[in-house]
């Protein structure tokens, strides 16, 4: 099995991609399941396999520990590493090829607390990486950009998988907005030149010796843009997903 978890910030359209994927990948004849990680989520667009709100409720949570929702969700995300073994249990039961982990909406939960790396683990066997979203809508000014890259280099970090980072949601580029995004990923001199926020020599340096260290964590930049809109980018998603759990060799289905 190999295991797929989609991670980025809040609105970045993890759901949307674990939705709409899997339904690719069925098309594709393909057996896939989906797994819902945030215990807050109230509608999803897909209806997963197994979700974690089956273990955990967030609204007893609160009321059991006089929480507000924040704190909830904090205490819910913890419970959840308690019930590892039952989950596990589940996905071995599914019997799938291909799963989808849908990561929380809020990143610091997932990535930051101690349950994220626990889970990612603990689930999915030995075939695993993560699919890292930088939300277009970060994409469209060079600091977004840069904060977003910053973030998933220390998802990087923190997980310590093969990582794979995609552009989503790129239907809200424009074409220019696209050429910019790209001339930036390809000439750090470029981004950091138009990053106009940057007011003093020590800000630019940094700047760019950060980008240019984010550059050599992922061996060059290459951020590859889909839009669950549309599946031709979800073919573009999957032979990059194979050929990153494959070192490049692809799986047998796309060769
Ligand atoms: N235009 C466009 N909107 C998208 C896409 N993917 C998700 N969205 C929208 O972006 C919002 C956030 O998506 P969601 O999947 O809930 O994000 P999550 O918080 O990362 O799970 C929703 O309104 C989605 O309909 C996409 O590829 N293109
Ligand atoms: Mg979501």
């Amino acid at each position: 099995m190999h295991a797929l978890y989609f991670v980025g910030t809040a609105g970045s359209g993890k759901s949307t991609l674990t939705h709409t994927f899997a339904n690719w990948l069925r098309n594709a004849k393909v057996s896939v399941g989906t797994v819902n990680l945030d215990p807050g989520v109230l509608h999803l667009p897909y209806g997963p396999d197994i979700d974690v709100r089956d273990f955990v409720s967030l609204q007893g949570i609160m009321e059991k520990y006089n929480l507000g929702p924040n704190g909830g969700l904090v205490a819910a995300i913890d419970l959840i590493s308690t019930r590892i073994e039952t989950i596990i249990e589940e996905i071995n039961e599914l019997g799938v090829d291909f799963l989808l982990l849908d990561a929380p909406g809020q990143i610091e939960l997932f990535a930051f607390r101690d349950t994220g790396p626990i889970i990612v683990s603990s689930l999915g066997g030995e075939s695993k990486m993560i699919v890292y979203l930088v939300d277009a809508a970060l994409g469209k000014n060079p600091a977004g950009l840069v904060s977003s890259l910053l973030l998933s280099a220390s998802v990087l970090v923190r997980f310590q998988l093969p990582q794979l980072n995609v552009l989503s949601r790129a239907d809200l580029l424009n074409e220019e907005e696209q050429e910019q995004l790209e001339l930036w990923l390809d000439d750090p001199d470029q981004l950091i030149h138009d990053m106009n926020a940057l007011r003093n020599e020590l800000q630019i340096e940094l700047s760019t010796e950060l980008y240019k260290s984010i550059q050599r964590l992922f061996s060059g930049l290459d951020i590859v843009p889909i839009s669950s809109l549309k599946d031709e980018t979800l073919e573009l998603l999957f032979s990059n997903i194979s050929n990153t759990l494959t070192s490049g060799e692809g799986f047998e289905i796309f060769r």
